[in-house]
């Protein structure tokens, strides 16, 4: 027996950084509006979808970087985009910059979060793999400043039921770690969402750019049959304040294939129908884990951080 959901992947183009929320929460319930008449069950957005990507640029200020984060979610600018789920009977993931309040300390994360079709809130996310740097670094054409901005995710990957399945989340850097779905996929997710904010340009790495789009497909595509999950990953795309993001958003079935694909650079659906159910066979062939794992033999994958020559 099938168990379909009809998933978007919608891509974002470029924000600017002059951009407010209501005009970008505009955008995002024009492409929620075209998911429903799709016959879409939920959406998926980018990472930090409400802004501009501002960690490119180095700022001392924490008003000015606050000006960035969501003080609550939904906020008076966000509330019209869980209304229109709720009114089109479709929901969504999202990434923002949440500013909260816990134990009396003011906290930062590059959180996602999942809403149902009758705009509540049913699960959450906070990145764990945070890139870049926290210092201003002269060299690069642009800055990567996760590390100054954000704190690591303090929630693991948990995995909600969701529109009939098994979903996670991750964010961008996560999705090129093979941890992140591991530790999904030992929970049995079947559907994992992440949404991503990819330079065309690694300033440390500038030797890696011709592949960045390989490496990004190659990634989630591996990931996806390595877990018997399907992968969503969507993009901001095009040239934003000057800063080519790569795109490529991608719907990946749990056989590893790309079963719809963005192709433009600017805000755009891509739309597929999805059987939770043909993860089944991988997870229980090739990838039962049950069967075939042997995670007394992993224990370094835990035990240590960096790689270490010991021979
Ligand atoms: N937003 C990101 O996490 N971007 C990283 C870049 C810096 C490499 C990524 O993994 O796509």
């Amino acid at each position: 027996m099938s168990r379909i959901v009809t998933v978007g992947a919608a891509q974002l183009g470029p924000i600017a950084r002059s951009d407010t929320r209501t005009q970008v929460v505009e955008r995002l319930i024009a492409l929620l509006k075209q998911g429903s008449e799709h016959g879409c069950d939920v959406v998926v957005f980018p990472e930090l979808a409400l802004t501009t990507f501002f960690p490119r640029w180095y700022m001392e200020d924490q008003a000015e970087v606050d000006q960035f984060f969501e003080k609550s979610m939904p906020g008076t600018d966000t509330q019209p985009l869980f209304d229109a789920a709720r009114e089109y009977g479709v929901g969504f993931y999202i990434g923002y910059a949440e500013l909260t309040e816990q134990d009396g300390q003011v906290r930062h994360f590059n959180t996602s979060i999942l809403v149902d079709k009758s705009g509540e809130i049913v699960g959450k996310y906070r990145k764990i793999h945070l890139p870049g740097h926290a210092e201003h670094e002269e060299y690069r054409a642009f800055q990567h400043l996760e590390k100054r901005y954000f704190e690591t995710g303090d929630m693991g990957w948990p995995v909600y039921r969701a529109f009939g399945g098994i979903i996670g989340m991750c964010i961008c850097n996560d999705r090129r770690w093979p941890e992140t779905y591991r530790m999904m996929g030992l929970q049995g997710v079947e559907m994992v969402m992440v949404g991503y904010n990819t330079p065309r340009h690694n300033p440390p790495s500038p030797e890696h750019d011709r592949l960045s789009d390989f490496h990004n497909h190659l990634v989630m595509q591996s990931a996806a049959y390595q877990n018997g999950t399907w992968v969503i990953g969507v993009a901001k795309a095009g040239v934003e304040e000057g800063c080519e993001l790569i795109g490529g958003s991608v719907i990946i079935a749990p056989s590893g294939e790309i079963v719809a694909r963005c192709t433009g650079m600017g805000d755009e659906l891509a739309v597929a129908i999805c059987d939770f159910e043909m993860g089944h066979s991988y997870k229980n062939t090739i990838f039962n884990f049950e069967a075939h794992r042997e995670p007394q033999h992993y224990g370094l994958i835990v035990e240590r951080k960096g790689a270490k020559v010991t021979v």
